[in-house]
């Protein structure tokens, strides 16, 4: 067994204080020792509830703090939800996020969400939600009925995070991702960067992914999306090289997890995305929206991989031998997805 290592502030500051080459090269070779260089997971994320949310966090345009223009939707249907998944499915992406805009989860809304779990996994996808708050019993219901990922993140630093969120405390956030692990299920957990924070809260935010007892599997960095109405839609851009560094720093510091170029993609042309991928990101969302905001169109993403010569990465093909049959089925899935991709991008 490998001992993992105990990340410091100062080895972390260090990587960021790295000439940029240094740093990507880095990066890259740390990727290319736990993944194929050429491959990137792709995720279609939906909003199952809308807006109307009580919390206060500075940059979300779903929070009832704030008027931002945005149509507010109760919980959607379950069969609403299944028709989105089996269409992001048909365009090739192999995991199903469903948002919603709550504090946490209410007992009423339980059963509705738990059938969207069990009616996506039966679509063959890997599913994945992102609901807010937890309680211990909240996610053992979301791993019984077979939730793969949740995602919550952590935002920020534990030093800038009052700056942005006021209505729930870090050790809230750590005690939702204590009852996803407990519970069996995989973490997606990240931050947004942009937000005015400094480069010292960057590294804090990753100090704190890195040092988890298991670092979360999944590492979604969001660029800021500035959007009107919101406290935080008027603060200046972050340096591109910025972002890329915060990425080839993930990479580097959770070498095992996936690193995923999250919201933000919409603004950025496509040497940036490029750059993203070098400095060892892997996963995207895929689809026209991201939850509330604009994506690249897919169509445009088809393309960006033909273009680098990238692959959406397959489902799990490897594992225990009685889950053997499954996972030569999801393989062969995943197959017909690549062709998908390659077929629609030479139209
Ligand atoms: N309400 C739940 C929660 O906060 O845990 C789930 C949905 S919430 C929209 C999921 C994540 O989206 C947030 O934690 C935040 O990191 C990210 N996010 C929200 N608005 C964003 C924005 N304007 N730009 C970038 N990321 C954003
Ligand atoms: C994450 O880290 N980013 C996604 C997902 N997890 C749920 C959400 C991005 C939201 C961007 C703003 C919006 O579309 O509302
Ligand atoms: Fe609500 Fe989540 Fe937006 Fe915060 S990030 S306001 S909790 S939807």
């Amino acid at each position: 067994m490998t001992v993992r290592q105990h990340w410091l502030r100062a080895d972390v500051q260090a990587l960021f204080d790295l000439p940029f080459n240094d740093l990507m090269f880095q990066a890259q070779s740390v990727h290319r020792q736990h993944f194929d260089p050429n491959e990137v997971q792709i995720s279609t994320l939906l909003s199952i509830k809308t807006g109307a949310c009580p919390e206060d966090c500075k940059y979300c345009p779903q929070s009832g703090h704030y008027n931002t223009d945005l149509e507010k939707e109760k919980l959607m249907k379950v069969q609403a939800v299944i028709e989105q998944a089996k269409e992001a499915k048909a365009t090739g992406a192999s995991r199903f996020c469903m948002g919603a805009a709550w504090r946490s989860p209410s007992k009423k809304d339980m059963p509705m969400v738990l059938d969207m779990v069990r009616e996506v996994k039966a679509l063959g996808m890997e599913t994945c939600m992102t609901l807010g708050m937890l309680d211990g019993q909240q996610a053992q219901s979301l791993a019984d009925a077979g939730l793969d990922y949740y995602n919550h993140n952590l935002d920020t630093s534990p030093e800038f995070y009052g700056e942005i969120i006021t209505t729930r405390t870090y050790g809230d956030r750590l005690e939702t991702l204590d009852n996803v692990r407990a519970a069996g299920m995989k973490v997606c957990c990240g931050g947004i960067v942009g937000m005015g924070e400094g480069q010292e809260d960057r590294v804090g935010l990753l100090l704190q992914l890195a040092n988890m007892a298991e670092p979360p599997e999944s590492v979604p960095i969001n660029m800021l999306v500035k959007v009107e109405g919101t406290p935080l839609d008027q603060i200046d851009d972050l340096d591109p090289f910025e972002f890329i560094r915060t990425i080839a720093v993930a990479r580097i510091i959770m070498p095992q997890s996936h690193v995923r170029l999250s919201a933000g993609r919409e603004t950025m042309n496509e040497q940036m995305q490029a750059l993203a991928f070098m400095a060892g990101a892997n996963s995207i969302f895929y689809g026209e929206k991201l939850l509330t905001t604009a994506n690249p169109e897919a169509h445009a993403d088809r393309l960006l991989f033909k273009r680098l010569g990238i692959r959406p990465e397959s489902r799990v093909c490897e594992g225990s031998d009685d889950a053997l049959a499954d996972n030569v089925r999801q393989c062969m899935r995943s197959a017909e997805q690549d062709k998908f991709f390659y077929d629609a991008a030479n139209q």
